[in-house]
């Protein structure tokens, strides 16, 4: 089966066809377009881009009209693939096998392998609905006020230079990926570089919505599978011969789906070198807390690119830090030189917001509101949070000591090594469909697992499924 018909779409492949969507090659916009031309222009690539496009009736995906679909005006409209992360789960609530498991999209599970909704945002919420003068009017454009400030403290540091010279906007967006849309809207808008890099390989997402947002994206190599670590030497070298100006997004901690950050010293040397280029940060923070389990440490990276006065922008996500995945609460900072300046982007950001989805939902945004104001709720988050991380690092110990028992072919040291929720385990694309095939186990074309779906109870059996997989399947 054609692999894009399944939502199937390895590393290597999004790295190969990184050029037929991402604007690399001959799909770059010409700069006398306007950017709702650029939109459109991007937005037809995507939708006919031949490896999403595919006609395969195999798979399901067909444009074939059928009798039913005689005399609609949407006969023509062709089956779309499912999202390479998403359709995981699709796929997986499909099956009836007992022993399924889930280790595709980053969501937290418990022991049990069930969803966890924090005690403290129970607390939150049992605050918000014993609370009767709470009203469920419109939020302002920007969002809930309160919120705004409280992320901004909680990346950049309560302390932070440009909270107290008033020089950062911050806006309450649709959770992580709201944000790094609507910054995306913004640079097109107000920026006079189109240009946004992004490492390879990336969060599948980004690509499309930095592409749809009006961007031209271009990668910079970031990992290397030999080592199962960090293309330093390549990630320099294509930054150094990126244009003045360009847009590099960075993950601020817990790579996904690499689960490989630069130490704090390659952080040093890609801020200068950053700063040196006059390139523009970009970073997508959806995991702080999950890579150390400490969230001051891992957001180190943003807080060096603030210290030195230059301008950044942040996109931050409450999806799993806080277990508020379908609240959609998240956060776009943008860092400037003057509060005079990030008072006029934040009148530009409500331009683009408003024509968009008017203002953002208010729920999601009390409840992180709540807990980061409380310093009693605030702890008992930490606490949960580290809770979270240190079950997810013991799954690492158990999955790597599981192999080393099975003496499974290879080094599996990088599960160990790697931080946040997700494995990149090398896996290839045949491997992955046969332990889906023949275990049940579901993740992601390109061998990531998520190892938050991961428990005690069912290592053993994902174990096994790798074992058979680089035993059998080459
Ligand atoms: N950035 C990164 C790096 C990321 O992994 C995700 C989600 C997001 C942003 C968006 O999260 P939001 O829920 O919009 O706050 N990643 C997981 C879920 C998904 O693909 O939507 C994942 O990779 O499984």
């Amino acid at each position: 089966m054609n692999k894009a018909c399944s939502g199937q779409i390895s590393a290597r492949d999004v790295s190969e066809r990184k050029e037929m969507n991402c604007g690399i090659h001959g799909v770059s916009f010409s700069s006398s377009a306007t950017p709702s031309e650029r939109r459109l222009s991007a937005l037809a690539r995507h939708l006919i881009s031949p490896t999403e496009s595919c006609s395969c009736s195999a798979s399901g995906v067909s444009a074939s009209i059928t009798s039913s679909d005689v005399g609609s005006v949407f006969s023509h409209v062709a089956r779309a693939p499912e999202d390479p992360i998403l359709g995981v789960t699709v796929a997986y609530n499909k099956d009836s096998s007992p022993v399924k498991l889930n280790l595709g999209v980053g969501a937290y599970r418990t022991e049990e392998g069930k969803p966890l909704v924090l005690n403290v945002v129970r607390k939150a919420e049992q605050q918000l609905v014993n609370n009767r003068s709470r009203v469920k009017e419109y939020l302002p454009i920007v969002g809930l006020a309160e919120f705004n400030k409280l992320s901004a403290k909680l990346i950049f540091g309560v302390d932070s230079p440009c909270i107290r010279d008033n020089r950062v906007t911050t806006v309450q967006c649709l959770s992580g990926t709201g944000s790094l849309r609507v910054g995306g809207e913004f640079l097109t808008r107000h920026y006079h570089q189109r240009i946004i890099y992004i490492p390879v390989p990336t969060w599948g997402n980004h690509p499309k919505v930095f592409t749809l947002a009006g961007l031209s994206v271009k990668s910079y190599r970031y990992y290397d599978p030999i080592t199962r670590g960090l293309d330093f030497k390549g990630l320099v070298e294509d930054l150094d011969s990126a244009p003045s100006g360009a847009i590099v997004l960075l993950h601020a901690c817990a790579h996904n789906p690499t689960g490989v950050d630069p130490s704090i010293q390659q952080w040093e040397q890609i801020r200068q070198m950053i700063r040196s280029k006059g390139l523009l940060p970009f970073f997508d923070s959806a995991y702080q807390g999950f890579a150390s389990g400490n969230l001051d440490k891992d957001a180190q990276s943003v807080r060096m690119f603030v210290a030195d006065g230059g301008e950044c922008i942040v996109a931050q996500s409450f999806a799993k830090n806080m277990g508020l995945y379908g609240e959609r609460v998240g956060a776009l900072s943008i860092v400037c030189k003057t509060a005079d300046v990030a008072g006029k982007v934040e009148s530009q950001l409500k331009l683009v917001i408003r024509p968009m989805y008017s203002n953002p939902p208010i729920h999601g945004a009390s409840i992180v509101a709540a807990i980061l104001r409380d310093r009693t709720l605030y702890d008992e988050w930490t606490i949960e949070l580290k809770a979270m991380a240190d079950r997810i690092i013991s799954m690492r110990h158990q999955l790597f000591n599981a192999l080393r028992d099975r003496d499974t072919p290879g080094d599996w040291s990088h599960i160990i090594k790697q931080i946040g929720m997700f494995t990149f385990t090398g896996l290839n694309v045949r491997q992955v469909s046969f332990m889906t095939r023949e275990y049940h186990i579901y993740m992601t074309a390109d061998g990531r697992i998520s190892m938050a779906g991961l428990s005690s109870s069912t290592v053993s059996h994902l174990a096994d499924a790798i074992h058979a997989a680089v035993t059998h399947v080459a």
